[in-house]
């Protein structure tokens, strides 16, 4: 049967709630508090009787309290297996009394990495016998309920409530489990530190959430992958969605997305987050078709898809504010097929007019804040992860190297192209005009490829809605390793183009631009997509 709670080791660095949950074990279940120096004072302070752990081990706590409860007679109480007469028998010997939980949180380890701590306070604040507790009782959770979570505290009185003063075992596996994603994590932190004061390896790019373990889990089974031949699924990082996110998206209406759905959905969101102004991307097969940033989000999307309303059939949509029900009387005019619609917020008149559609999927992110995230990618037998991509650089730290400065008009364009580039794969080149872009060359191995793709394309659209092909700007993902990319832009019309600069041939671009009248802007930055 379950074990009646007679003891309590709590040892806790995080101090929320544990006063409150030590008197409710005391007072409800007269379960013995044996706590260490710091906490015990905390739970003593509301007025509930705590027995010192020195008094249990007969040990002081020692060493600047590296050596607090490493005693046989907490592993022991905590490790012999109650239904073994031998392991009874040994600790009666001994004078080694049961613990039937384990309440401990660790040493703040990565915040105080994060404070900025010289190399010798972060090692002491690697926390040895917290572990050592949590693998204990995680280990012998038959008989030990361990808990690790403040958040669980409240969960656990009232399971002891329902159950005569007892945890069930299926509670007990799930904290054991907890533990060791806990323990997991922990040394994970502690080795990319280690890593990174060493130089060997590369420290996490961002530091992931306090609570970052991460633990897949299965989101949804797929009815296939990029192709029906492939079997799919979709898995999510517990605790690692940065809000807003896709993962976290409500889907309003509309059939299950697809593996396509999802990867090309996620890529468009992660564009269209970009913009401050209203926005709207639509995007296929991971490109941007249509960009476009408006006074309003129907005037965007009309800008979005006038780029190419070709590509944009079956595409995906987002925008960076509230949907209106004029925008999507405008998708209807345009008879545009789309597959998924992302956006913050909807007008109810929107929504009511979308849901219509029975197959159009629509998502609601509920916000558009893009906090630093970061974004894995597998390879067979491994995991990719860096920090999302994001356009943070600042203008202000811009340089101009050609003879002629963009006007104002030209810079704000440049900045508008600049962030449309970054969700364009690479070799990316962007041509666009009034805010939008118009010309897309994604993907080529040669830059210059892009670069005609991206004029031709601009051409095209510019003569289909009857305007003169003037006034385009272009961005580039990566700098141009040779002058043939500027001659090609220069030849279809482009007055200003910005890159990140940082090629040996600089020069050579530099002078291209001063030959042909462009103005060019270096930002220092590339946003490589590959
Ligand atoms: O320094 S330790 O690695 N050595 C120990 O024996 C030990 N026992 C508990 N750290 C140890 N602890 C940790 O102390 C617990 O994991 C908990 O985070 C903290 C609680 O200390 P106090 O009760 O003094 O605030």
């Amino acid at each position: 049967g379950n074990p009646q709670i007679k003891r309590a080791l709590v040892s806790v660095t995080d101090k929320t709630g544990v006063a409150e949950f030590a008197k409710a074990l005391h007072d409800e279940f007269g379960v013995e508090i044996v706590s260490t120096g710091g906490t015990a004072k905390a739970i003593e302070a509301a007025g509930v009787p705590v027995r010192p752990i020195d008094d249990l081990t007969g040990f002081p706590e020692m060493m600047d309290g590296r050596v607090k409860t490493l005693h046989p007679k907490v592993h022991g109480g905590l490790l012999a297996k109650r239904d073994n007469p031998e392991h009874m028998r040994q600790a009666e010997e001994h004078g080694i009394g049961m613990i039937d939980m384990v309440v401990v949180n660790l040493y703040a380890f990565e915040k105080t990495v994060e404070s900025g701590a010289d190399f010798d306070t972060c090692i002491e604040n690697i926390d040895i016998g917290g572990p050592s507790m949590l693998r204990s009782a995680a280990k012998n959770h038959a008989s030990v309920a361990v808990v690790t979570d403040p958040a669980s505290y409240d969960a656990i009185l009232e399971e002891m409530r329902a159950n005569d003063g007892c945890t069930t075992l299926e509670t007990r596996r799930k904290l054991a489990l907890r533990v060791f994603q806990t323990t997991n994590a922990y040394d994970g932190a502690i080795a990319r530190w280690l890593e990174g004061q060493l130089g060997e390896g590369v420290a996490w790019p961002t530091e992931p959430p306090a609570e970052c373990d991460l633990h897949l889990v299965k989101q949804q089974g797929l009815r296939y992958g990029e192709n029906p031949h492939q079997t799919a699924a979709f898995y999510r990082l517990d605790d690692f969605a940065s809000e807003h996110s896709l993962v976290n998206a409500e889907q309003l209406n509309g059939k299950e997305l697809s593996y396509n759905n999802i990867l090309d959905t996620d890529a468009c969101w992660s564009l269209v987050r970009e913009f401050d102004e209203p926005a709207v991307v639509i995007l296929k097969h991971q490109n941007p078709c249509g960009s476009a940033v408006a006074a309003t989000v129907a005037e965007a999307y009309d800008k979005a898809f006038a780029c190419d309303p070709k590509s944009a059939f079956g595409g995906i949509i987002a925008a960076n504010v509230e949907v209106t029900l004029e925008m999507i009387e405008h998708m209807n005019a345009n008879k545009q097929f789309v597959e998924v619609l992302i956006a913050p917020s909807y007008e109810p008149a929107a929504l009511e007019l979308l849901q219509q559609k029975k197959n159009l999927r629509v998502l609601r992110t509920g916000g558009v804040d893009a906090p630093a995230a970061i974004e894995f990618r597998s390879v067979d037998g491994g995991m990719l992860a860096q920090c999302v991509d994001r356009v943070n650089e600042d203008p202000a730290e811009f340089t101009v190297p050609t003879k002629r400065k963009p006007t104002d008009d030209e810079m704000h364009e440049l900045l508008f192209a600049w962030k449309v580039c970054k969700g364009v794969k690479s070799n990316a080149i962007l041509v666009s005009k009034n805010h939008a872009g118009i010309g897309m060359g994604p993907g080529q191995p040669n830059r210059v490829d892009s670069a005609r793709l991206a004029c031709e394309r601009a051409h095209e659209a510019c003569e289909r809605m009857g305007v003169e092909a003037t006034g385009l700007v272009a961005a580039s993902d990566a700098f141009f390793p040779f002058r043939d990319n500027i001659d090609t832009l220069a030849s279809f019309g482009v007055t200003a183009i910005i890159q990140p600069g940082g090629s040996v041939r600089d020069e050579e671009s530099i002078q291209a631009c001063d030959e042909h009248g462009i103005a060019m802007v270096f930002t220092g930055h590339r946003h490589f997509r590959h």
